[in-house]
This record gives structure tokens, sequence and C-alpha cells, in this order.
């Protein structure tokens, strides 16, 4: 689809930015999963070597498959780039992100890396953040509370909607590799990013929120007729 294609370029040419020895995060999503399959054709081909740390077991599985060598974050210490989707990206280099549900090994992940590669479809840049859904990453114990609590922020917060919904799978709550439930924020606009970040992570019960501010570093779109643009 034109979509895949988009995601494939933009994905194909971040895999060119990994280079021997490096140690890599590699990122959760459709897009994410192109940048996996690109470095296991890299690796088969020329040969490369590095090590990778997923930011999801379904990214683990993956990298597995492709014949990538595997390490925890506590043995790689440090990385040397990170390479992951968005839901949403402004021109700040702001983004949403936590569709897939991975945003808390994501954002620990990426903030732990030297660099920051954002991966997306020419249609995930957005003028304001917002119209995509916020995940927000919440304990088990007392997340109805803590959904309250966070509805009643938002009353004093610089965005338009207020609805909060728990992410479902399958009719019941959708459960983190963490064992954390997600919290799906309806704001419609988010006028403030850096703000409601914070005061969202201050939050009782709240891990985590889907909005990355001063993570990423550099943005590769892809269009659906293969071409990518790099911007940084
Ligand atoms: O869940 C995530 O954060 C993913 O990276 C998501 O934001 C992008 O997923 P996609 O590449 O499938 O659109």
């Amino acid at each position: 689809s034109p979509a895949d294609r988009a995601k494939y370029a933009a994905a194909h040419r971040a895999a060119a930015f990994v280079e021997d020895g490096m140690r890599v995060g590699l990122g959760t999503g459709s897009t994410a999963a192109w940048l996996v399959r690109s470095l296991g054709q890299r690796q088969r081909d020329e040969g490369l070597r590095f090590r990778a740390v997923p930011t999801s077991q379904r990214t683990a599985e993956q990298a597995r498959e492709e014949g990538i060598a595997l390490v925890t974050l506590e043995e790689a210490g440090w990385l040397d780039l990170t390479i992951d989707g968005a839901d949403e990206f402004d021109a700040e280099f702001n983004l949403i992100k936590g569709g897939g549900g991975a945003l808390l090994r994501e954002k620990i992940v990426a903030a732990a890396s030297e660099r920051m590669i954002v991966i997306a479809d020419i249609g995930k840049e957005v003028g304001r953040l917002g119209a995509f859904p916020l995940p927000v990453e919440v304990i088990p114990f007392g997340w109805q509370a803590t959904q309250r609590l966070i509805e009643e922020t938002l009353e004093a917060a610089d965005v338009l909607g207020r609805e909060v919904r728990p992410r479902l799978a399958g009719g019941q709550p959708f459960v983190t590799d963490e064992g954390n439930y997600i919290l799906d924020l309806h704001l419609g606009r988010i006028g403030q990013p850096r703000r409601l970040a914070m005061v969202l992570n201050q939050i009782p019960g709240v891990v985590e929120n889907g909005l990355f501010v001063d993570i990423c570093d550099m943005v590769i779109a892809g269009y659906a007729d293969g071409r990518v643009e790099l911007r940084d």
C-alpha cells in the first residue's frame, strides 16, 4: 500500500545510519518493523555487526528472527542511536508515541541514546499535536482513580477535548510489556506539550506519557512514491 511504501522508504534510509559496532535502540510499530527487516538484510548482505536493545517483546521477537544480536539496556549501558516510529510529529520534533502500546520502554531507550531518529510516513506530520489520542501508561492499582485525577487535571490544562478512555484489547484492558494499563486522552489539540508532559507525570498512578519532547534529533519522512525527506 502507499503508506507501506512510505514507511519502508523512511525505515530503509534510516537503517543506513547504523554503523559497525553500534549499540542501537530498535523501535516498535509497523514502520520500525521495516527498520528491523532492513537491518537484518544489511547484516546478511554487508556483514554489518551491531548490538540492539528492543523496545518491546514483539520487536525482540522480530529482531531474533532476523538474526540481530540483542542485549539488555543494562548490558549496553548507553546507546549510540535509537530509531523509532511516531504517531505524530510537529515542527519542533515533539512527538506523540504509544499507538502501539510501547511508549514506556520506547521513551526510556530513546532518552538513553546519543541520538534519536524518527521514521514516519509524511502523513504523521502535524502543525499541532493532539489529533491522535495521547497514550498515558498507568499502574493497574487504582487506575480508575488515576483516570479521574487525569480528567480533573485536564480541566485546568490548555487542551480542547478532555475525554479519557482505557485502551482495551478484546474487551479487556490492554496490558503493556511492563504489566501496566494505558489510558488514551482524546485532546484534539495540545497547546503546550512540554507543560502537559510534566503535569501528567506528577499525577499519582501515572508511569509515563506518550509526549516525547526534546528527545527526537532527526525525522526521516517517507512518501508513497518512495522518496524520503531528512530533517534535523
Ligand atoms: O507505539 C509507538 O510509539 C509506535 O512507534 C507508533 O507510534 C508508530 O507506529 P506505526 O509505525 O505503526 O505507525
